[in-house]
């Protein structure tokens, strides 16, 4: 019996490539050479599974295109790159790779938090670039981390992870804001407090953006939101491009309207806004959050398990639209 044929998008673990090889026909794509989507669907449209990343969008043309895809695995936990209505209508399975990286990145958003506000890269800058003369008391003073107030958006098992490390890490005093409140268990053992958006706007020191991407969130943080925020406020981005409007954000950074910026994610990425690099107040690093060797190995193991649960026993671990299941 031939084996099921994926394709592996992105260069990954060569130990992945070779787990998959075990059962399936494989086309890789070791050199990481970024496709358009016609390279995309060409490569595609012969297999049954997708090993994916938050770079390849699977929508409906793709789809159109692929008859014989069964499973698009994601090797991530957002999955904005999927039109899950549309895989779910097309029969199409979609997994992600939730709780492996969770704790990798709350430490990289409390790490952005803290570098932010400490100015950690803008006074890095200063020093590398030759400036550095002399001693004086107010060279590079930030924002107090340590029982200050922040403010988390999007309160998911990250956003937890986050709440928890200032909490009892730092004593901080938590308030967050989710589509839905924590059970009071689960907000005890944050420490954390539900409010109002606009009430975590004005009152936090430090906002931290934990929040998937969908149309209801886009642009959650734009210049009406910027303007709410302490002039002394910090604002970190470790959710997705487009949770914020980076053009207000670059604009309230060159205005001081809010003291400073952490941003791991951007509208348009690997583009990154030009005000964006030419504002001082800002640390900008290349999506990187759960950017370890063990979580990533982790990640890519999840993906892979979700593409041989599913082709090989038709069980899944992390099924996003699991109404599929049974159905091909
Ligand atoms: C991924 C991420 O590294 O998991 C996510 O949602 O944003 C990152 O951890 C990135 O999306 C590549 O797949």
């Amino acid at each position: 019996m031939s084996k099921p044929r994926i394709l592996v998008a992105r260069s990954v673990f060569p130990e992945t490539i070779a787990r998959l090889q075990a059962h399936f026909d494989v086309e890789t794509n070791q050199d990481d050479r970024g496709w358009s989507k016609a390279e995309l669907i060409d490569k595609l449209k012969d297999k049954q599974g997708a090993f994916t990343t938050g770079s390849e969008r699977i929508d409906a043309e793709v789809l159109a295109a692929c008859p014989e895809l069964k499973i698009c695995a994601n090797m991530a936990v957002g999955y904005n790159n999927f039109d899950v209505d549309a895989m779910t209508a097309k029969g199409v399975l979609a997994t992600n790779a939730p709780d492996v990286l969770t704790e990798t990145t709350a430490d990289f958003g409390f790490a952005l938090l803290m570098a932010t506000a400490r100015r950690i890269t803008e006074s890095e800058h200063f020093l590398r670039a030759g400036k550095w003369q002399k001693w004086s008391y107010d060279m590079f003073a930030g924002a107090e981390v340590h029982g200050s107030t922040l403010g988390i958006i999007g309160m998911g098992r990250i956003g937890q992870g986050i709440a928890k490390r200032g909490a009892h890490g730092f004593g901080m005093k938590v308030v967050y804001h989710n589509r839905s409140r924590l059970d009071a268990a689960l907000e005890a053992e944050c420490k954390a407090a539900y409010v109002g958006k606009e009430e975590l706007l004005k009152t936090a020191d430090h906002v931290v953006l934990v929040v998937p991407y969908s149309a209801a969130s886009h642009h959650t943080i734009g210049a009406p939101e910027l303007a709410m925020m302490k002039p002394t406020a910090t604002l970190v981005n470790i959710a997705r491009g487009g949770i914020v409007d980076d053009v207000a954000l670059a604009a309230a950074l060159r205005d001081k309207r809010i003291a400073a910026a952490g941003l791991d994610v951007f509208e348009g990425e690997p583009k990154v806004h030009p005000d964006l690099l030419t504002v001082p107040n800002v640390v900008l690093t290349p999506h990187i959050a759960s950017a370890t060797i063990p979580t990533r190995r982790a990640m890519a193991d999840l993906a892979a398990d979700n593409l041989i649960g599913f082709l090989v026993h038709g069980k899944p671990l992390t099924p996003l639209n699991p109404a599929v299941l049974g159905g091909k």
